[in-house]
């Protein structure tokens, strides 16, 4: 599944647009006898220039109507960042009032082809389709901030990331140099890593891949290393930041938490502690996402370092891996649960 936003394109600006339409009514030829009389010639020549024109522009001001997502009908994840990143509400009036300059243009062009057919000289065609061209540009000069402004949002919406909502995803949260790119990196079958942006964050998202083969199909595993995500305490982000962020849980069911036993990341125990409770309470709240927890580093940390952060997670021995993900020790494990969980039998 494409990001919802792919096909919502650059729109032009009011000057683009008239500069289209006029360039294409003024080269539009008319059928007319060679042998017709001048002024039948002038009425024909000047009714089709308007016609073209206008034709043109309702076909291209319909076409942007048409490829702006309707942000209510999205899926959840998409649904909740859009509305995160816009205003629904002013979006929508925006696509009304361009929506609402259509029924203005036809009404135009009726009005000066009716006054088209009743000239007595040449011309008047000419001054004529001249005050139409006026008309049309006054209108579609109105909409200018209108199209700007879609134009901005299409920024915005397009730095949503596309995520294949309909394949399993897997969140890897957890500090900064816990190991958690290199856990991606080994357990992905398709070793090259997507990066994809993130909004409201200034990092970008690592996008792994793990294939799993099942009965009569192929499914692809997600696997989305988050820096700068999900690896600082909660509090420390505004609101919008964390709304962003807490729309993760709408792609995904399952999160590894990664810890450091060892002081090798450059922070403590306690404050990965911290941040795996404050994980568990936003993301787990609805009872609908799992988090698997992983002690790396399993070369360097000490047996006391391990219990250390096994007492403080009241955890038994089967219920954490223990992983050194430099040379993929126990990683295989995981790769297990996931195959498990989204597999054949999952
Ligand atoms: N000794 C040892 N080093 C590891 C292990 N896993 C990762 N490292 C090293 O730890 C450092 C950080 O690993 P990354 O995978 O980049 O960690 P990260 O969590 O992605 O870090 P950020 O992207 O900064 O959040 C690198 O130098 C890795 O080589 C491990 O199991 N043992
Ligand atoms: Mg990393």
């Amino acid at each position: 599944m494409k990001n919802p936003f792919n096909e919502f394109y650059h729109v032009l600006s009011s000057k683009e647009l008239l500069d289209i339409a006029f360039k294409r009514g003024m080269k539009s030829s008319a059928q007319v006898s060679k042998n017709a009389p001048i002024l039948i010639k002038a009425k024909k020549k000047e009714s089709k220039r308007i016609k073209v024109a206008i034709e043109e522009l309702i076909k291209r001001i319909l076409n942007i109507i048409k490829m702006v997502p309707i942000i209510d009908d999205l899926p959840d994840f998409y649904r909740e960042l859009a509305s995160i990143l816009v205003n629904i509400d002013k979006l929508k009036l925006t696509l009304g009032k361009l929506n609402g300059i259509l029924p203005i243009l036809s009404q135009i062009e009726r009005e000066y082809i009716g006054k088209l057919n009743r000239i007595e000289a040449p011309k008047e065609g000419d001054q004529l389709r001249r005050a139409a061209f006026g008309r049309i540009s006054s209108i579609i000069n109105k909409q200018n901030s209108n199209l700007e402004y879609l134009n901005k949002i299409r920024g915005r919406l397009r730095e949503i990331p596309s995520i294949d909502y309909t394949m399993p995803c897997v969140v890897i949260a957890g500090y900064p140099n816990v190991g958690k790119s290199s856990i991606v990196k080994n357990i992905s079958t398709n070793k090259k890593i997507e990066v994809k942006e993130y909004p409201f964050t200034t990092k970008k998202l690592n996008m792994g891949h793990l294939e799993i083969e099942r009965r009569f199909d192929k499914i692809k595993i997600q696997c989305l290393d988050t820096p700068g995500i999900l690896d600082r305490p909660m509090a420390k982000r505004n609101n919008i930041e964390l709304q962003a962020i807490l729309a993760l849980r709408l792609i995904s069911d399952l999160i590894i938490y990664v810890f450091d036993p060892t002081p090798a990341c450059g922070y403590s125990v306690d404050s990965q502690l911290e941040l795996f409770n404050e994980i568990n309470d936003s993301f787990s709240k609805e009872g609908k996402i799992e988090i698997i927890k992983v002690f790396n580093k399993k070369d360097l940390a000490s047996k006391a370092e391990i219990e250390y952060l096994k007492n403080k997670l009241k955890l038994s021995n089967g219920n954490f891996f223990l992983t050194n993900a430099l040379t993929g020790e126990n990683l295989e494990k995981i790769i297990s649960l996931l195959k498990h969980r989204y597999g054949e039998n999952g």
